[in-house]
């Protein structure tokens, strides 16, 4: 129940596709063409997109969780402001990536329905815990720093409407990576104990960051139909060597260490070399037995029970103005 299972509904049953017009729509991805909604697209693509794009939606909503838990906490009012208007950014990236998803004709409360259900996946990295202030310094410096990595050449991904969306959150999360690296500067600058915390997030913060960008590409289902259609233009692999040449720097700037003792600078090359991940627990967390996967879920279903009479409330409202408007143009006619 609580799995990130398959997204059953947008795999669907097998389609035989015109060759002429697949020819033709791979002709316009490599001549960098974007697709746009009203454009003929192989059941595939859309299906791909779908399925990519709801999982983006569903990991902002539920990443607002592990900071939304910090609101309150927050050791001043300046911290809880800037705390609040990310939380509440990533509430705004959720809808866009629904509306974006929603110009391929599935509705969002499909969607949501697959996520309350347990049946669609959201990022690993939110079934972790946020036990310390300085998890949301890790936070943002790492998740954010993570996922503008991997959404900066979303920008550039063949779909219209998430390119464009993008954009928008890339501008955003920026922001949120800067939040999270001044807080972790702070703490790294302040006493002791507050350096150990910082150290302690990082620790248990780096591996579920490098897992975030998916599977080795050796074991990456989608990565090279992805990368042909430029949904993706890199591959999982490729953005993570990208993440941790990034961000190795900033750590040692912050005088931190790195949990992984095979973490080296290889000279030849330019880039940071680190140790195995472990996929055995990236697999158990997608598997639903992460450490917060049931925390995340029920919470997930309890904000939308508790707002279902807003749901009703909004529906109400919107049908009592059509029934008024249509009554002033009858009086009108
Ligand atoms: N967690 O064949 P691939 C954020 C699944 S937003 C869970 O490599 P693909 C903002 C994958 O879905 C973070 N599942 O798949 C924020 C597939 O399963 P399926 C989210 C994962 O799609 C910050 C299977 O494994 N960002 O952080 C994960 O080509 C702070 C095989 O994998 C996006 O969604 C994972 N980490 O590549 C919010 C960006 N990795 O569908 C709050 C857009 C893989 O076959 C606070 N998405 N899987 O059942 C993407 O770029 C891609 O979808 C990847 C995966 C790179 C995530």
């Amino acid at each position: 129940m609580y799995s990130q299972a398959l997204n059953e509904r947008v795999e669907g049953p097998r389609i035989v596709e015109d060759p002429e017009k697949l020819a033709a729509f791979q002709a316009r991805i490599d001549a960098e063409e974007r697709i746009e909604p009203n454009d003929w697209m192989p059941e595939a693509y859309r299906r791909t997109l779908i399925r990519q794009i709801s999982q983006h939606a569903h990991s902002e909503v539920v990443g607002m969780l592990p900071e939304g838990n910090w609101i309150t906490r927050a050791p001043s009012l300046r911290r809880k402001a800037a705390l609040l208007a990310k939380v509440q950014d990533e509430g705004g990236h959720g809808l866009y990536l629904y509306a974006a998803a929603e110009t391929l004709g599935v509705s969002r409360e499909e969607l949501y329905e697959q996520l309350l259900a347990g049946k669609a996946k959201y990022s690993s990295i939110f079934n972790y815990p946020t036990l310390t202030w300085a998890d949301i310094g890790c936070i943002g410096w790492l998740v954010d720093g993570a996922a503008i990595m991997n959404q900066i050449p979303l920008c550039r991904t063949s779909y219209g409407p998430y390119a464009r969306a993008m954009i928008r959150i890339c501008k955003e999360e920026s922001f949120h990576q800067r939040q999270g690296y001044e807080i972790m500067l702070t703490l790294c600058r302040g006493t002791p104990e507050q350096k150990a915390m910082a150290q302690d997030a990082l620790n248990r913060w780096w591996w579920p960051a490098l897992m975030m960008f998916g599977p080795p590409d050796s074991e990456s289902q989608h990565t090279e139909q992805s990368m042909r259609w430029k949904i993706k233009r890199f591959t999982n692999d490729e953005l993570r060597q990208k993440f941790v040449d990034a961000t190795v720097p900033q750590g040692l700037y912050l005088g931190l260490t790195f949990p992984d003792p095979e973490l080296r600078y290889d000279e030849t090359t330019g880039h940071w070399r680190f140790g195995k991940i472990d996929w055995e627990e990236f697999k158990r967390v997608l598997a639903g037995h992460g450490p917060c996967n049931r925390e995340r879920l029920a919470a997930r279903r309890k904000a939308h029970e508790d707002g279902a009479w807003v749901r009703e409330a909004a529906l109400a409202h919107a049908a009592k103005r059509r029934a008024r408007e249509r009554a002033q143009r009858i009086a009108a006619e």
